[in-house]
């Protein structure tokens, strides 16, 4: 085992159940953080870095699949959990209302949410969805940890750019959201990642 390995308790996750409707989902116990994003933002493939498990969530080249809030869980009582992105244009208005009403009610019923990561491409940040997610988030006081993905995409200047733009856009309106760099293919971030999460889910 790598010193990695060990400093990674999310690597035992594996998938519990698929829920469609809010009563589907598995009992509000132990501690939880939700992965949201706009469709095709990345989000299953930091999921599968984060838990070091290429295997675990699905991932895909075409956008807009996933259209069930996906539990996975470790040590009996934590859960990750993969909700739907709605922001692919191919989604229809009657998906994409059932999907912002269980998501609204999912963020403002769970107990025990600690904090919801958004995920949002690098190139492409602070789109109508995500928007949405962060007022939700604000309104019901739920920390919010954004990864600007994709990040080996952009030079590193460019990206660090982008990461200053978007702390002084969140300032305003959404000033205890933080923000940091993330890629799936070269890793970077990761540790940042996990901090926040083990943070967030008493791990430490
Ligand atoms: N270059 C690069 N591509 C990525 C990264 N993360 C995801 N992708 C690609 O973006 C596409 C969508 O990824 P996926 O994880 O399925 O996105 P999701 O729809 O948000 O779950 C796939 O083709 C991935 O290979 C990343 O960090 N860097
Ligand atoms: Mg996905």
């Amino acid at each position: 085992m790598t010193d990695r390995q060990r400093n990674n308790p999310f690597r035992q996750a594996e998938f519990l159940t698929s829920a469609n409707k809010i009563n589907q989902l598995p009992p509000d116990e132990g501690a939880e953080v939700a992965f949201a994003g706009r469709s095709n933002a990345g989000k299953s493939s930091a999921l599968n870095t984060i838990v070091d498990n290429k295997g675990l969530a699905k991932t895909s080249k075409t956008p807009g699949r996933t259209q069930l809030i996906n539990f996975f869980t470790f040590a009996e009582s934590y859960h990750l959990v993969d909700l739907p992105g709605y922001g692919y244009a191919k989604v229809p208005p009657s998906v994409k209302r059932h999907w912002q009403q269980v998501l609204s009610e999912y963020l403002r019923t769970r107990q025990s949410l600690r904090g919801l990561v958004l995920l949002m491409d690098v190139r492409h940040p602070l789109k109508e969805f995500d928007l949405q997610m962060l007022e939700w988030c604000t309104n019901q006081q739920m920390p919010v940890h954004i990864l600007l993905t994709k990040a080996d995409k952009l030079k590193r200047g460019a990206a660090s750019s982008a990461l200053h733009k978007m702390r002084k856009e969140l300032k305003a309106d959404y000033e205890h959201t933080t923000v940091q760099l993330f890629s799936s293919v070269d890793k970077q971030g990761l540790e940042q990642a996990l901090q926040q999460l083990k943070q967030w889910m008493e791990l430490e």
